[in-house]
């Protein structure tokens, strides 16, 4: 009997590893290789944006990887985060974009890790490659993916190669004008308690680190009118920092927004010691705990600076 192939990602995939969950497999199928599509857990709220919004019909499913012999990992490269049933002997490829990754732990895995802004642009290049047309329903998928990762090609990790692709698929797709402004809109209606969840779902914390005598954590929101809802929220946002900073025995905690069409980031931090640290490090200064930052900063790019400093003090 045939093989069948497994392509699965993280448990929760976001938009990235979604699109590449049912990019690669179809990419197989078509090689006339049987390939199953496998969605652990629940993806990111994002995929479900392009998905109504573009009208996009996918078969949603988490296989158990215990039938297949073959799996394939996208946009991960970690025994952390993935299903806890797949049994690494069976991995057989990896395409990933970390550089902090596990691969090692795969013995038997063809690695493929680069770092370029998606790993969905890595998925796509096999296409290009083979002179393989991608349907419009998987090309939306992989073009939103790269407009996410990359924050429509402005975040320091975007490469030239997601340009490329992005515009490959664009010369075929005539995707609209609007694509990132809509994503990026469906990602910033925080109202309720969709702040405080988004806050809680995306913090990062260093407990496990020693920067000097402090520890570190930090929570990031990409979003469009970051200021005045830094601005109208900031009491709760100021308590639920000071929450989280004891219930996990943190000392510099702080909230950065980055605002895509301001090319800003807002800094709320719930302290003035925090404040203090913040305004030196990163050559600002807080009014009632906000702070604003013209350019855009992204955490992995503020962390060692604070990182730097906090050692010192
Ligand atoms: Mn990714």
């Amino acid at each position: 009997m045939e093989n069948k192939i497994l392509v699965t990602g993280y448990i929760n995939p976001d938009l990235d590893g979604f699109a590449c969950i049912f990019a690669y497999s179809y990419y197989f199928n078509q090689l006339g290789m049987k390939a199953v599509p496998s969605v652990s857990g629940r993806h990111h709220d994002e995929a479900d944006h392009v998905l109504m919004e573009y009208g996009l019909n996918f078969n949603i499913k988490e296989e158990n990887p215990e039938y297949f012999d073959e799996i394939i990992l996208v946009d991960s490269s970690d025994l952390d985060g993935i299903d806890k049933r797949i049994n690494p002997e069976k991995v057989t490829e990896i395409v990933d974009h970390r550089k902090i990754n596990m691969s090692e732990k795969f013995p038997n895995a063809k690695v493929q890790i680069e770092l370029v802004g998606a790993a969905a642009t890595l998925v796509a290049e096999k296409f290009k490659e083979k002179g393989l047309s991608m349907p419009k329903e998987i090309a939306t998928l992989v073009y939103g993916a790269i407009i996410s990762n990359t924050l429509n090609f402005q975040a320091k990790v975007t490469t030239e190669r997601d340009r490329e692709i992005a515009a490959w698929l664009n010369e075929e797709n005539n995707f609209p004008a609007d694509f990132a402004r809509k994503m990026f809109l469906s990602k910033s209606d925080l109202s309720g308690d969709r702040l405080i969840k988004m806050l809680r779902s995306d913090f990062a914390g260093f407990a496990g680190h020693n920067f000097g005598s402090h520890k570190l954590g930090t929570a990031q929101i990409e979003m469009i009118g970051g200021e005045e809802m830094a601005l109208a929220r900031k009491d709760e946002i100021v308590s639920e920092l000071g929450k989280i900073m004891s219930e996990q025995g943190l000392d510099v905690v702080f909230l950065t927004i980055i605002d895509l069409e301001a090319d800003q980031n807002i800094i709320v931090a719930p302290t003035e010691e925090v404040e203090k640290i913040l305004s030196k490090v990163l050559d600002i200064h807080f009014t009632n705990h906000v702070a604003t930052r013209s350019g855009f900063m992204m955490r992995k790019e503020m962390v060692p600076l604070l990182k730097e400093e906090l050692i010192k003090s």
